[in-house]
């Protein structure tokens, strides 16, 4: 009678709501070139992969920028960002989404910034997840002053580091 009620108590926590969002939603704050905060991400894990809705301002208007997951989590602007190490790539894969050998599970699609210099876009990785293999809690989201070609090696020609956000 007493591990039954152990049994049901387990349960109730296991459906507890409030339990279940601390493992499946992280946020990242962005800091840009100057170190102070430009941006925010709110992240959210499915099934199949993590959903990145990010805003940023304060980024060069009218062009494509690299998005991208690198593995440390530390964002240092004094240092241009170096903190943040390379791209997230459990896999040792080659960098690029359309690379032979390719990609690193923190690479994903280029972004657009508008005229406002805001960049404004929903992501799905569904080649990392928040806590589970491949997780990228404790890593970082970053924002890169050039486009990605996709394919160049280490991490497809994008340039200085413009933003970057430690996911919590
Ligand atoms: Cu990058």
């Amino acid at each position: 009678m007493k591990a039954l009620l152990v049994i049901t108590l387990l349960a109730a926590a296991a459906g507890s709501p409030v339990l279940a969002q601390e493992k499946q939603t992280a946020v990242a704050n962005f800091v840009g070139e100057d170190g102070k905060q430009s941006g925010r991400a709110a992240l959210t894990a499915s099934k199949t992969g993590v959903l990145i809705e990010l805003e940023i301002s304060g980024l060069p208007a009218n062009k494509w920028v690299a998005f991208h997951i690198h593995e440390m989590g530390k964002c240092d602007a004094a240092h241009g960002y170096d903190s943040a190490g390379g791209h997230f790539n459990p896999d040792k894969a080659e960098h690029g989404l359309l690379a032979a050998n390719g990609p690193h599970a923190g690479d994903m699609p280029n972004q657009y910034v508008g005229q406002d210099g805001v960049l404004r876009a929903q992501v799905f990785n569904g080649m990392v997840t928040l806590d589970d293999k491949n997780a990228i809690r404790g890593r970082t989201l970053m924002i890169h002053e050039n486009s990605d070609d996709n394919r160049s090696q280490p991490s497809g020609s994008s340039g200085k580091r413009l933003a970057c956000a430690v996911v919590e």
